[in-house]
């Protein structure tokens, strides 16, 4: 049997949602990734009650079902009411040991990092995967600072061993770029999201991530 941390090994296109940029709504977004082929999607939603998170979330685990990874973002207490497949948390969140103990082995802990240190760090503590972020200056987190640059990919890729999803200012035009400098997948919200067609960007940026990977391999 394929278990989700299996799939891990194939993220390539990741979808973070984000409701305050979402034309059609967080759950046609999800609907729409997964029928493009995203296998992997994280939850993230910052404005809704926790009642109303859970009840999202039970829809979008549903549509992901065995085909796409899903993970809430910050909320382990989400995470568990609705047996997400795990959780994706940042530097200041609860340390990631702790969520390890609450959570069990067999949950999917991502964390973001933005520096090698950190990533060393991630991978020693137990992280699943890396979001090095941001890559470039996005204005989507109005937190993230300035981006770190496409090199820094590639000195995170010589000092780790699980994978690195790159985010921040991703677009089509530096996604190859991107996977090229040794992102393992990639997230882009505003230019998948704030498209007319989110099928057709996903698909469009699935084709240029799987095409890049098979380059390298
Ligand atoms: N974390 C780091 S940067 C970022 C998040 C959630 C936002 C990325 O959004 P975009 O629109 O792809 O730059
Ligand atoms: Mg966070």
């Amino acid at each position: 049997m394929i278990t989700k941390k299996d799939m891990l090994k194939e993220i390539d296109f990741y979808l973070v949602t984000d409701s305050g940029l979402s034309k059609q709504g967080t759950l046609s977004d999800v609907q729409d990734a997964v029928e493009s082929g995203c296998r992997i999607v994280q939850y993230r939603e910052k404005n809704k009650s926790t009642k109303n998170m859970i009840a999202e979330a039970l829809q979008i685990k549903a549509i992901c079902n065995d085909d796409a990874i899903f993970l809430v973002n910050d909320r382990i207490d989400v995470a568990l009411a609705v047996d997400a497949d795990g959780v994706h948390i940042g530097q200041d969140d609860m340390p990631i040991d702790i969520a390890r103990r609450i959570l069990g082995a067999d949950k999917i802990i991502g964390l973001t990092v933005h520096s090698t240190s950190e990533a060393i760090e991630a991978e020693r503590n137990g992280a699943d995967y890396v979001g090095l972020s941001p890559i470039f200056d996005t204005t989507t987190k109005n937190d993230a600072g300035k981006g770190i640059g496409i090199e820094k990919i590639r000195d995170v890729k010589n000092v780790i061993n699980i994978p690195i999803v790159a985010i921040g200012g991703i677009n089509k035009e530096n996604c190859k770029r991107v996977i090229e400098n040794g992102a393992d997948g990639l997230v882009a919200i505003s230019a998948v999201l704030c498209s007319d067609d989110v099928q057709h960007e996903i698909k469009e940026f699935i084709t240029i991530i799987r095409n890049a990977l098979d380059h390298i391999s």
